[in-house]
């Protein structure tokens, strides 16, 4: 499994932006709001991998209340797979819990899906493999 990107909660999306596009000397190079998770995303590329920084859009999101909880910060390491329903399986049988049925839509033309923070040492995993445009 390779690193596919790190996700970072931040409070306000647009100074995050501000302040990763100094971190990296360049721009990202996506936006885009997943409604269904409530969050916008913004990628940078860093070498085979990538940041996304996650603000909440509503007060009710994950990110808004993992922000009330913990703080701004990393929040979860996502690893791309070549066969998401396969890996999903093999986890199940292995006694991961995963957090869907099914795979979700994710950002940057992804299906995913999370296992529970618990069964990773308190990191919330992502499982995530790549769909065309
Ligand atoms: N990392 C580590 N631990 C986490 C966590 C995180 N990101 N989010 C929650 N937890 C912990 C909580 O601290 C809590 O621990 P305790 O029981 O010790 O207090 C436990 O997990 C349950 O958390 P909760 O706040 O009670 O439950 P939630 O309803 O917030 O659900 C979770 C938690 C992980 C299921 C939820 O945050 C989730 O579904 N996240 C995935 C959605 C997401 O991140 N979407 C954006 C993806 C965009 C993309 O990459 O495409």
């Amino acid at each position: 499994m390779k690193t596919e990107h790190i996700g970072i909660a931040v409070s306000n999306l647009e100074e995050a932006v501000k302040h990763y596009e100094k971190l990296f000397n360049r721009p990202p190079y996506k936006r885009e709001v997943i409604e269904d998770q409530k969050v916008e995303t913004v990628f940078f590329k860093t070498g085979e991998s990538k940041v996304e920084l996650l603000g909440a859009t509503s007060d009710d999101s994950v990110i808004a209340k993992f922000i009330r909880k913990k703080g701004p910060g990393i929040h979860h390491i996502a690893f791309e797979v070549d066969d998401l329903e396969k890996e999903m399986k093999r986890m199940q049988s292995e006694g991961f819990r995963l957090l869907s049925n099914k795979p979700l839509k994710g950002a940057d033309n992804k299906i995913i899906v999370f296992l529970h923070p618990k069964d990773a040492e308190g990191v919330l995993v992502e499982l995530c493999q790549s769909i065309s445009d």
